[in-house]
């Protein structure tokens, strides 16, 4: 995961935000004639119920709707598979009506809606035309030069100057993940390999990196051109509205933060630790919206500010209540920090098929 302090240039994305999902499903007329054809489609042995095999393909679609990877090829991945077949047959080996999978179907595509919503996905095509724009651009010199200072210090070679290069260079720029293996192998390697010139192998002038970094640009960018790369690009932003929610809602904290100590080390008289207010915080972070300790290099800057603050590590015993105050104290700062300067997360991924594509689930087949 990358961070990003700028807005990203990503308006000429195609935007996945659910609203196609949410029409889809609260259209009921709609939503019937997609059932009835989806159904219709997977009944191979036309019982008017759908087996366990017979739902297979359903799932498969469901998941690759979710962006995960085929089935067989992650435990992870494979669990939530088993977890949206245990849905449709509710952990039995039964077989489903046309009743049961409409509604588990709903179920299931609104929450997807409302996941995609909160985390949009923009779907980019990268064909070499932003790459080309910004190598000629009035930008490019001087951010080379920066790059090159900071490359320069590992002391590589020309190729590599120019792969770290790369590294640098987002898709605002016009550039696919240039660490995704198919945009090495298809992309980077053969546009280095033409462009392999005497002084590759050997550290080189700021000026000679300038022009050969260029040459090779242009070669990807020609190569963009021939072979479209497809990124997904997923922006989450963290404003401290999800620690306001929690915070406002009494009964939910008090649940949230008895959850969050349950587990904790407690002394004989049941006291805490303040050093595990760090623990607990991480516990209570999916109810507030936030990341994962570890996850977002600006957010853990965040939260060592506020535990500084706070005097949250001075590893002091306190009985539940007080341990309880201090963790929504922490949280509300917390808050009051992302209200004031909201940290923004973005992530590209490569896709190899194009999303939409890749899911038959979600096309709506035309009446006939
Ligand atoms: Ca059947």
């Amino acid at each position: 995961m990358e961070t990003n302090p700028k807005k990203t240039g990503t308006s000429g994305g195609e935007v996945l935000d659910g609203s196609d999902i949410m029409e889809l499903v609260e259209n009921k007329e709609v939503f019937s004639h997609f059932v009835d054809h989806k159904f219709e489609e997977l009944d191979r042995d036309r019982d008017g119920q759908l087996s366990v095999n017979e739902l297979q393909p359903a799932v498969a679609d469901i998941g690759a709707a979710l962006g995960l990877p085929v089935q067989g090829s992650s435990p992870d991945s494979d669990h939530i598979y088993s977890e949206v077949l245990n849905e449709f047959t509710h952990g039995k080996q039964e077989k489903v009506s046309k009743v049961e999978f409409k509604e588990v179907l709903s179920d299931i595509l609104l929450g997807m809606a409302a996941g995609l919503k909160r985390d949009p996905i923009v779907i980019l095509r990268i064909d070499g035309e932003d790459l080309l724009e910004y190598i000629n651009g009035p930008t490019f010199e001087a951010e080379m030069v920066a790059a090159h200072s900071l490359i320069e210090s590992a002391a590589g070679t020309l190729q590599d100057c120019i792969i770290k290069a790369f590294e640098l260079l987002t898709v605002e720029q016009g550039m696919p993940p240039s660490s995704d293996p198919w945009v090495v192998s298809n992309i980077v390697e053969p546009a280095l390999q033409s462009c392999a010139g005497p002084d590759w192998n050997k550290p080189v002038s700021q000026e000679t990196f300038l022009v050969e970094f260029k040459k090779v640009a242009e070669h990807v960018a020609q190569l963009l051109r021939e072979q479209h790369v497809i990124v997904a690009h997923s922006e989450n932003t963290f404003d401290g509205s999800g620690i306001k929610r929690l915070l406002s809602n009494k009964f939910e904290l008090d649940k949230t933060l008895n959850v969050a100590i349950e587990t904790l080390p407690k002394d004989r008289t049941g006291k805490i630790s303040k050093e595990y207010l760090r623990v607990a915080l991480d516990a209570v972070a999916p109810s507030a919206g936030l990341p994962p300790l570890g996850a977002v290099e600006q957010m853990d800057k965040i939260v060592l500010d506020v535990f500084n603050l706070t005097n949250a590590d001075d590893a002091k015993l306190l009985k539940e209540d007080e341990f309880k105050k201090i963790l929504t104290e922490i949280l509300g700062s917390i808050m009051l920090q992302l209200e004031g300067s909201p940290i923004s997360v973005y992530s590209n991924s490569v896709v190899h098929e194009p999303l939409a594509a890749a899911s038959t689930l979600l096309q709506v087949q035309p009446t006939t």
